[in-house]
């Protein structure tokens, strides 16, 4: 039986070369995320094994259960899920917040994160096997200024990934957190709005990590034994002490 993962956020950033990573040991790939075009050309890059892309929004919780159901059959033992689907919008004191953005972080990072779960946990139960990495991030143990609600997104993530590991133990499915810190991605664009010039001020002057650096990690957690959990792993560039030390020169 071949052995499947699926990614969320694959058209971009860590999920794009997590699902690269994870079909080069083997596992089909369920690619998913909004950009339609961008998941066709990650089926097209990925020759090895099968790729199924499925395209959705996290935050349409009919939509994702609808795209998940529907699987063939033979797509449906899902063995391994990155919930890696999620962002920063904007950097800004509370007192100049925007809600929008607020809304955006929290239904995308929390709710979107849970929904896909509760979409796939059934095919993972079913089969009493499963390893869940969700992507929490520095930024879910330390809060920097200006980074309030994305903060508290990414500490929501760390408390689901250890209420998940407690409920989850008794049916035999792992449950880790990969807390990454600075990595050069289009997180920034996003965070900033399509403003490049600014995005690519947050990675000068030291070596920020690379999205294929996190990738090779999740493809050593997923190919441990069955008896050991990679339970959180903090992972930053050298050049980062803390989510605000860095040695930039
Ligand atoms: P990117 O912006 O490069 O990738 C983000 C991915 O999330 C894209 O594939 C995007 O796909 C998907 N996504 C965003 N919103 C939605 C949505 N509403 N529905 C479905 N998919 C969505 O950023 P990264 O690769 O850096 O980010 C990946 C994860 O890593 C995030 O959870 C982020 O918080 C976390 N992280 C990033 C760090 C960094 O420094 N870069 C550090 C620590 C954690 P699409 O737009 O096609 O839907
Ligand atoms: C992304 C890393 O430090 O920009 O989670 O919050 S940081």
């Amino acid at each position: 039986m071949p052995r499947i993962a699926l990614v969320t956020g694959a058209t971009s950033g860590i999920g794009r070369a997590t699902a690269i990573a994870l079909a080069k040991q083997g596992y089909h790939i369920i690619a998913t995320g909004r950009r339609a075009e961008r998941l066709q050309e990650l089926q097209e890059q990925i020759t090895e094994v099968p790729v199924l892309t499925l395209q959705f929004d996290v935050r349409d919780r009919e939509g994702l259960s609808k795209a998940i159901n529907s699987m063939p059959e033979e797509w449906k033992a899902v063995e391994v899920l990155v919930n890696n689907a999620g962002n920063a919008h904007g950097l800004a004191p509370i007192q100049n917040g925007d809600v929008d953005d607020w809304d955006a972080m929290l239904d995308i990072n929390v709710k979107g994160l849970l929904y896909v779960t509760h979409a796939v946990l059934p095919l993972m139960l079913a089969h009493r096997k499963g390893h869940i990495i969700n992507i929490g991030s520095i930024a879910g143990k330390e809060v920097y200024a200006n980074g309030n609600v994305y903060c508290a997104s990414k500490f929501a993530v760390d408390a689901i990934s250890r209420g998940m590991r407690i409920d989850l133990v008794q049916e035999g499915i792992k449950v880790s957190e990969v807390k990454p810190g600075l990595v050069e991605t289009e997180f920034s664009e996003v965070r900033f709005k399509g403003d490049k010039d600014r995005a690519a001020t947050v990675y000068q002057g030291y070596e920020p990590l690379r999205a294929e650096d996190i990738a090779d990690l999740i493809a050593f957690m997923v190919t441990r034994p069955a008896h050991v959990n990679l339970a959180e792993v903090l992972v930053l560039p050298t050049a980062q002490a803390s989510a605000t030390v860095l040695n930039k020169q």
